[in-house]
């Protein structure tokens, strides 16, 4: 899979991808990003790649001329595909970032992510050549490249040999219940047992327990979640009589 990365500064996003598994998976290719600096299309003087807000107001606009340049650059180069890549702009208006988002775009064969800065984008550019516009979260950063890099580490997990499928499969959000707790060695630290079940080797009473616990800690942190998944259908009977033990009715 590979990710073109817009943006006015290529070197945020060396600790991330030279590190850890990011790392491995771009040097076993199975992930390719690359960096495009958008201000390798200015074309003045002074390369410059943001002005004043007309009408007036605080801050600085990115021009839409140097930035719709790179955009286009990019979508020209291979490879070729049937259907154009998405233009992703990451920006605190869009829609929220999800695992389910984050699956979606594991399907596709490549992404370009574009990094917004100053107050933001000329709102043309996202007319012309904007496709989808994506927010990590109700939260304003400095500029884009933190939540490309996490749209990126989210998504490059999902591609197959990136980790363990068993992982991905288990894991929190995947099917919209939040993780078991997990132990490890020692059986009791500073005096705290390992729960028991745990250690007596019933896998089937293990596989029960964890399920409880999952139910149990999604009520307690994130009864929004509980909701959405009975609405799926995703609650057996079982986890129901289970809930309904913790004061839970649909
Ligand atoms: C586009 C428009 C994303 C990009 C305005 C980007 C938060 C997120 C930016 C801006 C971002 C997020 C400078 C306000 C860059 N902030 N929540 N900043 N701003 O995903």
């Amino acid at each position: 899979m590979i990710f073109d990365i817009l943006t006015l500064f290529p070197g945020m996003f060396t600790g991330p991808l030279t590190e850890s598994i990011l790392k491995r998976a771009r040097q076993a290719g199975l992930i390719q990003v690359r960096l495009h600096n958008i201000r390798d299309w200015a074309t003045d003087r002074h390369r410059t790649t943001d002005d004043a807000p007309f009408g007036g107001g605080p801050g600085m606009v990115m021009k839409p001329e140097p930035l719709a340049a790179c955009i286009r650059a990019v979508l020209t180069l291979p490879p070729e595909a049937a259907t154009p890549p998405p233009v992703i702009l990451l920006t605190p208006d869009g829609e929220v970032f999800t695992q389910a988002i984050a699956q979606e775009l594991a399907a596709t064969e490549r992404l370009l992510l574009v990094c917004g800065h100053y107050e933001g984008v000329d709102e043309r550019v996202r007319e012309a050549l904007i496709t989808r516009e994506l927010s990590i979260g109700d939260y304003v950063l400095t500029g884009g490249e933190l939540a490309a890099m996490v749209v990126v580490d989210a998504v490059a997990r999902l591609v197959p040999g990136v980790i363990d499928a068993e992982s991905v499969a288990e894991e929190s959000h995947s099917d919209g219940l939040l993780e078991y707790p997990h132990y490890t060695r020692p059986a009791v630290w500073e005096g705290r047992q390992v729960p028991p079940v745990l250690v007596s080797g019933h896998h089937g009473e293990v596989a029960k327990w964890r399920r409880r616990e999952r139910l149990r800690r999604t009520l307690l942190r994130r009864p929004d979640l509980l909701e959405r998944a009975h609405a799926a259908g995703r609650l057996t009977p079982d986890d129901l009589a289970w809930l309904a033990g913790l004061g839970w009715a649909p």
